[in-house]
């Protein structure tokens, strides 16, 4: 028997659910940084194990959202539930329930999919401390499973994708096994460079970005790719600070994407960053479609 399915990662933003499906495919399909809401499309990972084929759908983090982007990275969020034949809620170890965690179990009460609670960072976190939190999130929701591990450090992978499995419908495969993403090259290319300037730069920078690859050219004979990408921001004032002085912050995000590119493509990168403005774009429906955030345009 073949079993297959839809295994979607919900949770808080910053739980660390780019950072699980990355452990678990063993490649960089989602960006990860240490600020809350990196993560703003559906991103798919497909794990092939014998006899299953797991197809994985990290979401932005679902919180109480005020602006219009905000409203879409949760939608986007809730929306992928729809396809789910199991859902991974992922919490923090170190963090009792709160109202953003009921919020999230209420609108999963109306499903009647199985739920898996991953308590993630258990890294962080005295072994002690696990029961009670445990007993908590029980009194919330009935889960089917409850796995703590580090996807971190890598602890208790392994089981996860076991009880996964267990859960699954019996299937077809859905994807060529030698695939682990249907995301395309050039959404994965502009990913990495919101990346980094999300690590370089502070306050509402990265909030304020959408990163655009206008060209994405291999020269298969030099193994070389020539990628050339704007970074869209909102104001005249942030086009200053992420161009920095004499360019060097630029230059700076631009070098760091293009080692992680040059890791993930295996060829030589030739990167070329531009820096526009487009006036309050995370407050504009089609500046938001046209950057891939709204419902007719998603991320591959
Ligand atoms: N110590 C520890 N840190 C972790 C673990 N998993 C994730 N992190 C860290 O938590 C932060 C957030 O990780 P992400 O994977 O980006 O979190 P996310 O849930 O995808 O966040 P959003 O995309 O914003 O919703 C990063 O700094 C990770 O390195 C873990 O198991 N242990
Ligand atoms: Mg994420």
């Amino acid at each position: 028997m073949f079993k297959s399915g839809f295994i979607v990662i919900i949770g808080k933003p910053n739980v660390g659910k780019s950072t699980l499906i990355n452990r678990i495919i063993g490649e960089k399909v989602a960006i990860t940084t240490h600020k809350p809401q990196t993560t703003r499309n559906r991103i798919t990972g497909i794990k092939n194990i014998e006899d299953a084929q797991l197809i994985f759908v990290d979401t932005p983090g679902i919180h109480r959202a005020k602006t219009i982007l905000n409203r879409y990275l949760v939608d986007t969020a809730r929306d992928a539930f729809t396809d789910a034949d199991l859902i991974l809620l992922l919490v923090d170890a170190g963090k009792e329930p709160d109202d953003d965690d009921r919020f999230i179990l209420e609108s999963l009460r109306d499903m009647s999919l199985p739920v898996i609670l991953v308590i993630n960072k258990i890294d962080l976190v005295k072994k002690e401390s696990l029961l009670p939190l445990i007993e908590s999130y029980r009194k919330h929701y009935s889960f089917r499973e409850i796995i703590p591990l580090s996807a971190l450090k890598g602890f208790s992978i392994d089981r996860l994708i076991e009880c996964a499995v267990g859960l699954l419908p019996e299937g077809p495969q859905y994807f060529h096994e030698d695939l682990f993403t249907d995301l395309s090259e050039r959404f994965l290319a502009a990913e990495m460079i919101r990346e980094k300037l999300t690590l370089l730069t502070q306050k509402e920078i990265p909030y304020s970005t959408a990163v655009m690859v206008d060209q994405f050219k291999e020269d298969e004979a030099r193994n070389l790719i020539h990628i050339q990408a704007t970074i869209n921001v909102e104001k005249d004032s942030q086009k200053g600070i992420l161009i920095g002085r004499r360019g060097l912050m630029l230059k700076e995000i631009g070098r760091r994407a293009r080692l992680d590119m040059e890791t993930f493509f295996n060829a030589k990168i030739y990167l070329e960053l531009y820096v526009r403005v487009r006036k309050n774009w995370t407050r504009d429906a089609k500046w938001l479609r046209e950057f891939g955030y709204g419902k007719e345009n998603r991320s591959s």
